[in-house]
């Protein structure tokens, strides 16, 4: 029976790479109200302010590369016999940049745009206003980052859900296990068999439930762990 490994991704894993994450000092959620940008209620009622704050992530995740954390997952995923999803809640392109494919962005992605009037999708690259029209409908206003806000439904639950009902291995990367449903991935695959490993700058909200805490930066540790999965194999 060939091994399955899941891993989830948070911010931490782009910091090296200059993305900053939410909760740590400094992180975006210092800046912004997340209750202003990070909600539906918050985009109704300040459009333009989330527009904006996105545009602005947009072009900072245009100048961005991966680093050799997102590489070492790319690399995994080539070389392990078994299989390997990736689930990241970051809408960065890292992952796919860095050459991993089977990934599912859980929390959606900055260069997606959605419309809420007639629910298109699209790849949108450029600045959002709220006058932009939906290309598909024409309509403005409800055009928006196709990204996962409080209070919404994160994407692929189903495919997620029955990945870590059969993982043999789980592995969260740079995330402070905060936020719901992602922070309770671990409890979740633990349940199901799998054996748990964190790699973070900091023990999480999830410590309890991880079998192995590996703490350094994520571009130190994710190779490292990576050479040690393929040679153990
Ligand atoms: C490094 C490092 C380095 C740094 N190397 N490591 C009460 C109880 C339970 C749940 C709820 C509740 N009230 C409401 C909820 C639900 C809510 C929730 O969880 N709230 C909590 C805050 C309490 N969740 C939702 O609403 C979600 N939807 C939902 O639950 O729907 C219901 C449903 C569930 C299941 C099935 C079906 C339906 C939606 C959540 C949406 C989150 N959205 C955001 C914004 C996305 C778009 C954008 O990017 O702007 O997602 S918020 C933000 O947080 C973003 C992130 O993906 C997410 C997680 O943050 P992350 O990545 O963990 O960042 P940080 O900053 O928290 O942590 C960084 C970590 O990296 C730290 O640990 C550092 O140590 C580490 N680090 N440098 C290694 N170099």
């Amino acid at each position: 029976m060939p091994e399955r490994i899941v891993i989830l991704t948070g911010s931490g894993i782009s910091a090296e790479s200059g993305i900053s994450t939410f909760r740590d000092k400094g992180g975006i959620w210092s800046k912004y109200n997340v209750n202003d940008v990070a909600t539906p209620e918050g985009f109704a009622r300040y459009p333009k302010l989330v527009l904006d704050f996105y545009n602005m992530r947009r072009r900072i995740h245009k100048e961005v590369q991966p680093n050799p954390a997102h590489l070492a997952l790319a690399r995994l995923e080539r070389e392990y016999p078994g299989e390997v999803l990736v689930v990241t809640q970051n809408v960065d392109q890292l992952h796919e940049l860095a050459g991993t494919k089977n990934l599912i962005h859980m929390h959606g992605e900055v260069f997606r745009a959605w419309c809420m009037a007639c629910d298109a999708r699209c790849d949108w690259c450029d600045d959002l206003t709220p006058e932009t029209p939906c290309p598909a409908c024409k309509q403005t206003g409800s055009f928006r980052p196709n990204v996962v806000w409080f209070g919404e439904t994160p994407y692929h639950m189903d495919v997620i859900a029955d990945a870590l009902a059969v993982a043999s291995l789980f592995v969260s990367i740079g995330t402070s296990g905060t936020v719901y449903p992602a922070a309770g991935f671990v409890a979740l695959a633990r349940r199901s068999g799998a054996r748990t490993v964190e790699i973070n700058l900091e023990v999480s909200g999830g410590a309890r439930h991880f079998d192995e805490f590996l703490h350094g930066p994520a571009g130190t540790e994710v190779p490292r762990f990576v050479e040690r999965i393929l040679a153990a194999r």
